[in-house]
């Protein structure tokens, strides 16, 4: 198991002159960090990697589709560029290192119709999913497919459904990040949305029922890790926490007031509570 912390609570666009921040990171005992992409070229990918390798940092990246591209949109141009971004991700993930695209990579965050996905939408998803993920195999780069709550998409908010699609995408390269901010709002219960989705989690946010500091919330976090440790999952656990400061995905997120006393707390307090209840 490893822990990594978002930058999104700090930038949706890290570059050289967050390397303090990074160092911050590494010296409150991180493992790695998770950077934003959400535009390919809105990071020196090739020298964070380097800054990232001599800070001793692992990475991994969440990415969200521009809002002219959708993956699962009536129109062909649309479903293309989304791909066409997709497949950017996995290459500047490969120049920055990191080990997984992860995010919600099938249409923009807080795209809502007024109803649920239909069969057309799903095979979209599938077709486009199962292309990226060909090009993600043997990369070294994982895809990992997150499911939102109703409130940030129509398209897949259970954990069942996110396990549907990616069976059907049948690829190592493709895999399930588990949200627990996400799940808290939609499953039943934790473990048995944990179960559900098995092995083909290969990813998991660690994120508070309010977005701030894990531990200082209610998510119901014995059962979460005690299922994640049951099912033999031993890959990153990451950290994801906003701030009302980052305009970029507040009209997703929704945060309009101080949840935490700083952002170093949401980090230090976070990580302390996810390495005691690992271990309880
Ligand atoms: C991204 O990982 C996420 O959880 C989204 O809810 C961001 O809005
Ligand atoms: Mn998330």
């Amino acid at each position: 198991m490893k822990v990594g912390m978002n930058l999104l609570l700090w930038t949706a666009a890290a570059n050289e002159s967050h390397v303090p921040l990074l160092k911050d990171i590494k010296s409150w005992g991180f493992d790695g960090v998770e950077l934003p992409m959400f535009a390919l070229d809105g990071s020196p990918w090739k020298d964070l990697s380097k800054a990232l390798d001599d800070i001793g940092l692992g990475r991994t990246v969440v990415a969200v589709l521009p809002g002219d591209t959708n993956l699962i949109g009536e129109n062909a141009a649309e479903r293309q560029a989304a791909l066409d971004f997709i497949k950017g991700c996995v290459d500047k993930s490969v120049e920055l290192g990191a080990e997984t695209v992860a995010g919600p990579i099938y249409s923009p965050v807080g795209r809502l119709v007024g109803r649920g996905p239909t069969d057309q939408e799903k095979d979209w998803a599938v077709e486009g999913l199962k292309a990226a993920a060909k090009h993600a195999e043997g990369s070294g780069v994982a895809l990992s497919v997150e499911p939102l709550n109703r409130f940030e998409t129509y398209f897949l908010n259970a954990e069942a459904d996110a396990v549907e699609l990616i069976k059907r995408i049948d690829s190592k390269a493709a895999g399930i990040l588990y949200d627990t901010f996400h799940a808290n709002i939609e499953e039943k219960g934790v473990a048995d949305a944990i179960k559900t989705g098995g092995n083909l989690i290969n990813h998991v946010h660690i994120s508070a029922n309010d977005r701030a500091t894990p531990g200082e919330d209610h998510v119901h976090w014995a059962d979460t890790f005690a299922t994640l440790k049951s099912i033999g999952y031993d890959g990153w656990l990451t950290i994801e926490a906003f701030g009302a400061w980052l305009p970029e995905l507040t009209g997703a997120t929704c945060i309009w007031r101080k949840m935490a006393p700083s952002e170093e707390h949401v980090a230090r307090n976070g990580l302390k509570f996810i390495k005691e209840s690992w271990l309880a």
